[in-house]
């Protein structure tokens, strides 16, 4: 097989390094061969604290489904956006950070860029075709010396990476499954999003498309 045979997935490519901006890194593939673990990692905190669909301050539903794995996850309700030590929904902490996601964080951190991070949070999201996520910047961690580690598993999604200023249009990129995003410094408040979900089905995921954000966050 070649590598450039339009029947192959385009998660079969081999992995590589691009720089987006200052601070962000897309790790393409670097967790391809993992994906496995992770997905099975991704069940069994499910299993604990099941995916939903959050409430905006707005008082929308949100269209991804979320749940959260660590010490710590972040939540939204009609009251606001916030880190919690406990799930709303289950009223137990969030599931303990498994080891295989705990590796994976400090390994891409470091390959971006970021050597020692260590995190406490990671919140999990789940698409649906149609599912998006609006322009944002991730700001309830309250530290931002710290990078987020951005894993992508699942179906493929258009990016939308935009700048300091949300006006600004953003570019589009395409993430494919086992691509690792690393995010910080002069990037970490950058404005970010993810166009609808284009139906699909993905050999590991099904009709589905995961995304983990780890990130170091404090109360
Ligand atoms: C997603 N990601 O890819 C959503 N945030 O589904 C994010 O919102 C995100 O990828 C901060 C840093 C990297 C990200
Ligand atoms: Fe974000």
């Amino acid at each position: 097989m070649t590598r450039d045979s339009g029947s192959l997935w385009p998660d079969t490519v081999a992995p590589s390094v691009e720089q987006l901006a200052e601070g962000i890194t897309l790790l393409r593939g670097f967790c391809r061969d993992e994906a496995p673990a992770l997905l099975d990692a991704i069940a069994e905190v499910a299993a604990l604290s099941p995916f939903r669909r959050m409430i905006v301050p707005g008082g929308h539903t949100m269209s991804v489904a979320m749940t959260n794995v660590g010490a710590l996850g972040w939540t939204t309700d009609r009251t606001g956006y916030r880190y919690t030590a406990r799930d709303p929904m289950t009223g137990n902490a969030w599931p303990a950070m498994p080891a295989a996601l705990l590796s994976l964080a400090q390994r891409a951190a470091a390959a971006g860029g970021f050597p020692g991070f260590t995190t406490n949070a990671c919140l999990i999201n789940r698409y649906a075709a149609g599912a998006r996520l609006s322009l944002h910047q991730d700001k309830n961690e309250r530290d931002y010396a710290h990078p987020i580690v951005s894993v992508s598993l699942g179906l493929p999604a258009t990016f939308l990476l935009g700048t300091l200023h949300r006006t600004d249009t953003p570019r589009r990129i395409r993430i494919e499954h086992g691509d690792v995003l690393v995010w910080g410094g002069p990037a970490r408040l950058v404005y970010h999003g993810v166009a609808p979900i284009r139906q699909g089905t993905h050999p590991l995921t099904g009709e589905s498309r995961f995304n983990l954000t780890f990130r170091r966050a404090v109360l």
